[in-house]
């Protein structure tokens, strides 16, 4: 199997509203493998780190604000295809528009408050693993249902 890893980020609104278990249950239940986690109250000058390709967007400083009001759950997840299948599992940006079925469809409603953050691709995947998380925080290790995930 081709492994990679994804950032995926519970905000503080999913955090605050008790969706840490529901969130991580539905990367568990798919199959892929938890390799790191910690909660986390980033600070605001993280928090433009972490967002810096939006600096320029009107929204950039609520949205560093707000990523900086409370706990995060930081994780990475790993498996075959998990940053793109990640994106699709958490729906489009804008809950008003991300299918039912997805986690910002079925858990969040308005775009500014929508729960999760997850990797969009593998250069900003890899770069934010290394921004949130040293490389001894991250565990490698092999799961037993692995040869029933992948065959
Ligand atoms: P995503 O989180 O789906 O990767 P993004 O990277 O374009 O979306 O934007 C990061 C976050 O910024 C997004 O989760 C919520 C916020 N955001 C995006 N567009 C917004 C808008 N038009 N108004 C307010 N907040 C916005
Ligand atoms: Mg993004």
């Amino acid at each position: 199997a081709e492994m990679e890893r994804t950032f995926i980020a519970i905000k503080p609104d999913g955090v605050q509203r008790g969706l840490i278990s529901e969130i991580i249950a539905r990367f568990e239940r798919k199959g892929f493998k938890l390799v790191a986690i910690k909660i986390v109250v980033p600070s605001k000058g993280f928090a433009q780190k972490h967002y810096h390709d939006l600096k320029e967007r009107p929204f950039f400083n609520g949205l560093c604000d707000f990523l900086s009001s409370g706990p995060v759950v930081a994780m990475v997840w790993e498996g075959e295809g998990v940053i793109k299948y990640g994106r699709k599992f958490i729906g489009a940006t804008d809950p008003q528009k991300s299918e039912p079925g997805t986690i910002r469809g079925d858990l969040a409603v308005v775009v500014g408050r929508n729960i999760i953050h997850g990797s969009d691709g593998p250069e900003t995947a890899k770069d934010e693993i290394n921004l949130w998380f040293k490389p001894e925080e991250l565990v490698a290790y092999t799961s037993n249902a692995e040869k029933w995930i992948y065959g």
